[in-house]
């Protein structure tokens, strides 16, 4: 009778570790490196191609919470994420941007806290300077250069780093926002100086068809592409794909399978046309949003309140989308 309680305790414990088990073990920094891009194509620092799909944070600033060791464990493990961005927003109302009252130092804090996360889980870690309604990256330049140039101090010999510079320019050219990284690349490359960096195209990051035309003069670097699948579609592939042809690199650092307004209505096949476009192409991707608030990209429901020990039911549409997603592109 005790050797019977036994095995099946053993059974028990064997199927529960089963049930934790990552489903996407490959393409973290413990197995392919410091990443860096070889012609147009993402790859590890064996030189073979990678593909990283991952989710972003809300602005971080209203994140804080998810940025726990706990709960990286569960993106990585649960809904097998390779990559996190933390979206630092610039701009926002009351103390929500880093450039207008945000607590500069806490908020620090927190993006590099998501740094040892992501290194304690093995993933791969986005630190998103988040423009937005602030369209020109030039107009908070000097608080860019500060933050840029402490982080790649302190990110130096991290090689699950990755630095995006502006998240969506808009209503400025593209001449502009080079001018812009002209600035921002040499600061964090003079610290950190084979670190991956992603830049943000013209009309909040759509166009990177104008950035083919005329590219920046940089080693590992990947122009960014965002799109949401209800709002985006055959159009705007056919203006990426001009871009792939002319050798961009191209990195999705935000996506959504809702409209462009982070809202209803969903359009999962369409989502699901673009991530085969994506992946044909050996491009990386990151979804909005992993948070609860009420809006259809948010990844958790609503009415979830915990932080950690999520089960694929704490998922809304669109998180169980992105882990099926992911499962299934693992897989292939
Ligand atoms: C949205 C948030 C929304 C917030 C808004 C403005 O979902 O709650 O009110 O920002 O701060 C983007 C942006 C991203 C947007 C997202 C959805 O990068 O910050 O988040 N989106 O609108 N570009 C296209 C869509």
């Amino acid at each position: 009778m005790k050797k019977m309680i036994m095995i099946c305790l053993c059974l028990l414990v064997l199927i529960g570790c089963g049930a934790k088990k990552s489903f996407d073990g490959k393409d973290r920094p413990s197995s392919r490196g410091q990443l860096q891009v070889v012609g147009s194509q993402l790859c590890g620092e064996d030189g073979n191609p990678v593909i990283l799909r991952g989710i972003s944070s809300y602005g971080v600033s209203g994140s804080e919470r998810y940025i726990t060791d706990d709960t990286f464990h569960d993106l990585a493990h649960v809904m097998g994420v390779n990559v996190f961005r933390m979206a630092l927003y610039t701009y926002g109302m009351g103390s929500f941007g880093y450039c207008t009252g945000g607590d500069k130092e806490k908020l620090y804090q927190v993006m590099m806290k998501g740094v040892e996360c992501g290194e304690k889980n093995d993933m791969y870690v986005i630190l998103d300077w988040h423009i937005l309604s602030d369209g020109d990256p030039n107009k908070y330049i000097e608080d860019a250069k500060e933050f840029f140039d402490q982080a790649s101090k302190d990110c130096k010999d991290k090689k699950n780093v990755i630095y995006e510079i502006c998240n969506e320019p808009n209503g400025v050219d593209w001449p502009t926002i080079k001018e812009y990284a002209n600035v921002i690349i040499p600061i964090i490359r003079n610290n950190d100086p084979d670190s991956l960096i992603i830049v943000g195209t013209p009309e909040w990051s759509s166009r990177v068809d104008i950035a083919a035309n005329d590219p920046l003069d940089y080693p590992n670097l990947l122009y960014a592409l965002h799109f949401y699948s209800a709002s985006h579609k055959q159009e705007s592939r056919d203006n990426v794909k001009r871009a792939i042809d002319k050798d961009l690199p191209i990195f999705v650092s935000e996506y959504g399978v809702t409209a462009s307004t982070g809202n209803y209505p969903y359009d999962l096949d369409e989502g699901d046309l673009w991530i085969d476009f994506l992946e044909e192409n050996g491009i990386s991707h990151v979804m909005w949003n992993f948070s609860k608030v009420s809006e259809s990209s948010a990844a958790i429901k609503p009415s979830v309140l915990k932080v950690s020990g999520f089960e694929y039911d704490d998922f809304s549409t669109s998180g169980q989308w992105l882990i099926d997603m992911i499962k299934r592109k693992s897989a292939e």
